[in-house]
């Protein structure tokens, strides 16, 4: 966690070269974030080298609307508060994710078909659950995946669309910002780190809300990305979403190839991390980098894409890799 960067590296110890991704970034006044899960946080490699190298978690599924109300108006809370704890203990910031998406939801939302009903159990879940968090999180993803892959990148047709109409995105904001002033409220999106179709969606999203003063602080671009295939305008990207006046952020950084890796993937995977990094560092309002997992061992990228893995910056066996040693530079 943070707090080895904020108590004795003032003074003398500043100029001496980070020795963590934490420490590196906290000098570019950057969050260095990993989706975290409370089903590892028992083994000491996982925990370990989380608190040492990361200023900021994300929980990988605590948060989502299948474990948080399982039932109608039956909220859980524990497995996140348990991460939300850790992180204040060791003084990370909380990015919370997320509040509404079709995906890991609750079966029982997929049955409503009356649109007011739909809307104030929209509502009642993001009051609930951004409400217990109040005060207490970085930021929120609070709609998350909302557009599709056609070429028109319409509006996804999710059970919210659906029922509720394109306003569900606008109202889930405005009940957001009621529940928790101080989170930046963030619109999250796949295949948005780059300029095309969808991005300009999004764009044009933002920049509707921005003027019709809808609550939107923040762009989330995931950035699952495919070796040897990172877009070369994901800075002009995001300087673009700086201008609309929002935040953004990676917020799932992982860069797959076929498995198994070999130097040469490596090698090419680490050039890939430093184009993204130090993108947002070149952004003044790039504000965090969020992996997409601590370690390779658990990332979710083997069980989607059978044949590709290592996508992250640690190896199976906690071991620092090329792309590691590549985000440490580019994040100086
Ligand atoms: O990493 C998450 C994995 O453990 C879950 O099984 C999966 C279910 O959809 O979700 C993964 O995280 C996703 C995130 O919540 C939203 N963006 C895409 C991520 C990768 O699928």
């Amino acid at each position: 966690g943070g707090a080895a960067t904020a108590s004795a590296h003032d003074g003398h110890h500043r100029h001496k070269a980070p020795r963590t991704l934490q420490d590196a970034a906290a000098r570019t006044g950057r969050d260095i974030g990993a989706a975290t899960t409370v089903v590892h946080m028992g083994e000491a490699a996982y925990r370990a080298t989380l608190d040492r190298e990361f200023n900021q978690l994300t929980p990988e599924n605590e948060m989502k609307w299948e474990t948080t109300e399982p039932a109608p108006g039956q909220f859980d809370f524990a497995p996140a508060d348990e991460l939300v704890r850790h992180a204040k203990k060791e003084r990370m910031r909380v990015h919370g994710h997320v509040l509404v998406w079709h995906s890991q939801l609750a079966p029982w939302v997929n049955e409503i078909t009356d649109r007011d009903e739909l809307l104030k159990v929209m509502r009642r879940h993001i009051a609930k659950v951004a409400g217990h968090y109040r005060g207490q999180l970085r930021s929120w993803d609070v709609v998350n995946e909302a557009f599709d892959d056609s070429p028109q990148a319409a509006r996804r047709a999710t059970i919210f669309q659906n029922v509720i109409g394109e306003e569900y995105l606008e109202e889930a904001f405005k009940a957001a910002r009621k529940a928790d002033r101080k989170a930046e409220l963030c619109y999250n999106d796949y295949n948005i780190d780059g300029i095309n179709p969808k991005s300009d969606a999004v764009y044009a999203m933002v920049k509707d809300f921005k003027r019709r003063g809808v609550p939107i602080d923040c762009v989330g671009m995931q950035g699952h990305l495919i070796l040897g295939q990172v877009p070369s305008d994901i800075r002009q990207n995001m300087e673009r979403f700086a201008r609309l006046g929002v935040n953004v952020y990676v917020t799932e950084l992982d860069i797959r190839m076929p498995t198994p890796p070999t130097p040469e993937k490596l090698a090419a995977q680490a050039a890939d991390y430093t184009k993204v990094v130090s993108a947002c560092v070149a952004v003044r309002r790039c504000r965090g980098v969020t992996l997409w997992g601590v370690t390779d061992k658990y990332s979710w990228v083997p069980d989607f894409f059978p044949g590709e893995g290592a996508a992250l910056v640690f190896d199976e066996n906690y071991a620092k890799k090329p792309a590691y040693f590549a985000s440490l530079a580019a994040l100086k």
